[in-house]
């Protein structure tokens, strides 16, 4: 199996293994809450590609970790990521009614019940990891320590604060690079630092998975830039933002397009300390590069 053949099969895998844990975690046997729980599900099992959580565990697998000791883990980090998309799509944020080729989470059941389910998967996170058997007691506090840091205001609300406030008037490269960096790839970041962190990982490698992880999260969303110019909004599944300053505003198509590559060979080059058994990080940087929502 070529490595591209072997990364889609632990998509794939990845999949399955975390939407049955999520569907565990966030089963509800409440009928007062029926509609909250209806609001969770829509977002969270609504075609999200799990990138984080696959991450994750290919960093476990650098140390032989298996996927079972980090599955609390990868499941926080997807219920983290849902929690940021509803919140995102609201209203008053962004103001998104389209996510996932389907109407955003409030169009559909209001935004009083968007917010609660938002906080609820995000608190429903931090609940998983700290519960967790299989998670060495010792590391829990650090990695729960690591995931509120990056949700906070020195991770994804910085960032979404940077992001509404400044976005268009005082908009430059260096307040478009904070923004992203906080708002996208800290939580990168986290899904390759926080394995590391089980994996007792050295200060070196914990390094070089950082700048992995920073160098995919900036592909990762120039990307995502180019497809609100160049997509379409069927294709790309959500509603595109061709009215805010972006990567292509400041370096156009071509530059952006090479922006993108710059940042993959940048992370794959990142990924060389882990030589002989980085395969699975490299074809994930490819194939990154070639998503098309
Ligand atoms: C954590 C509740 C909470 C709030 C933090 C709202 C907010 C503050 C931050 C917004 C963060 C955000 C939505 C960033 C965009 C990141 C991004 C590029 C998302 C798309 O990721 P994919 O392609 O999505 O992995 P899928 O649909 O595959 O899951």
């Amino acid at each position: 199996m070529s490595d591209i053949e072997e990364i889609l099969v632990s998509f794939h895998e990845t999949r399955m293994l975390v939407d049955t844990k999520l569907r565990e975690y966030l089963a509800n046997r409440e009928p007062l809450l029926a509609m909250l729980q209806e609001s969770i599900d829509y977002t969270l099992f609504s075609g999200g590609k799990r990138i984080r959580p696959l991450f994750c565990f290919i960093v476990g697998e650098l140390y032989d970790i298996p996927r079972s000791t980090l599955l609390s883990l990868g499941c926080a980090l997807e219920m983290i990521h849902t929690a940021s998309l509803i919140m995102d799509d609201l209203p008053h944020m962004d103001d998104a009614k389209i996510r996932r080729g389907k109407p955003a989470n409030h169009m559909i059941y209001g935004q009083d019940v968007a917010a609660l389910a938002s906080i609820g998967l995000l608190t429903r996170a931090y609940e998983v990891v700290l519960k967790d058997p299989q998670l060495p007691a010792d590391k829990k506090a650090p990695i729960v320590g690591e995931l509120a840091r990056v949700v906070g205001i020195d991770g994804m609300v910085g960032g979404q604060f940077v992001d509404l406030k400044h976005a268009n008037a005082s908009m430059d490269k260096s307040v478009l690079e904070f923004i992203h960096t906080n708002k996208t790839a800290s939580l990168f970041v986290a899904s390759g630092t926080t394995a590391a962190i089980v994996a007792d990982a050295t200060q070196e490698e914990i390094e070089a998975l950082k700048g992995y992880a920073m160098h995919l999260g900036f592909a990762f969303q120039i990307l995502d830039d180019l497809l609100d110019v160049l997509g379409k909004v069927e294709e790309v599944g959500k509603s595109l933002q061709s009215d805010k300053a972006n990567f292509v505003t400041f370096y156009g198509v071509e530059g952006s397009k090479a922006l993108v590559q710059k940042h993959t060979s940048d992370a794959i080059n990142a990924a060389g300390i882990f030589e002989g058994k980085n395969q699975k990080l490299i074809a994930l940087a490819q194939m990154l590069l070639k998503r098309k929502s």
